[in-house]
């Protein structure tokens, strides 16, 4: 099997994770106020707000990686249609202007990473860790071992052009990720070759940050989406 095509690398990152009106997001004006919440919604809450969090630092590693693979000419911390067209030359020019929302002909950081793909990015991951502890957890333990994930199809990864693991290819990449990510305290935390829910985010946030986006395979099947 050949690499994904670029134009899925773009939805990866480059045009915002996805589209609004298929997933759900945090809706804060339906919320009277904290005292309304329950202890299990107000827990889930701040559980989710920690998830945003970590995700957004590892969108901004992996957009980082972008910058320092595109940001040439000149080297200055904004990135071009041009710039980008020389290292990805089938990107687009209409994902380049919808990222480009102050339309001063440049992408920074702060546009590449927005609070609605951090949204849609952490929604993503939640839907695709479920549908990974729904359909992989034979035992009923709630953690998922290498093996597990090494077979699902609940996700694919898709490396991006500036990714580490952008040379491999699909067939070895899941392999190398998971070996890598299960040799990480950052993910297996107690080093015991199973992930809980929280070690399973910390997993999908590894391969994020290294350019390895998950990403649900478009099949009709698939019990996620
Ligand atoms: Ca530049
Ligand atoms: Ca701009
Ligand atoms: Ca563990």
């Amino acid at each position: 099997m050949k690499k994904l095509a670029l134009s899925l690398i773009a939805t990866a990152l480059l045009a915002g994770c996805g589209t609004a009106a298929t997933l759900p997001t945090v809706n804060l004006s339906g919320m009277a106020s904290f005292e309304a919440m329950g202890v299990d919604d107000v827990t889930a809450f701040a559980s989710k707000t920690i998830m945003r969090k970590q995700m957004k630092v590892a969108l901004e590693a992996n957009t980082k990686a972008l910058m320092t693979f595109a940001d040439r000419d000149p080297k200055d911390g904004r990135l071009t249609f041009d710039e980008l067209q020389a290292k990805m030359a089938g990107f687009s020019r209409s994902v380049f202007r919808s990222k480009d929302t102050d339309n001063d002909g440049a992408l920074v950081l702060s546009e590449l990473v927005t609070e609605s793909t951090v949204s849609l990015m952490t929604e993503r991951i939640i839907r695709i860790r479920s549908g990974c502890l729904k359909a992989l957890d034979k035992d009923g333990d709630r953690q998922l071992t290498r093996d597990d994930l090494m077979e699902a199809n609940q996700f694919q990864l898709d490396p991006q052009p500036w990714s580490a693991y952008a040379k491999l290819e699909l067939e070895q990449l899941r392999a190398k990720v998971l070996k890598d990510a299960f040799a990480s305290k950052d993910v297996d935390g107690d080093q015991d070759g199973k992930l809980n829910n929280d070690e399973l985010y910390a997993f999908f946030l590894f391969a994020v940050e290294r350019g390895a986006s998950p990403i649900a395979p478009a099949k009709p099947h698939s019990p996620i989406f």
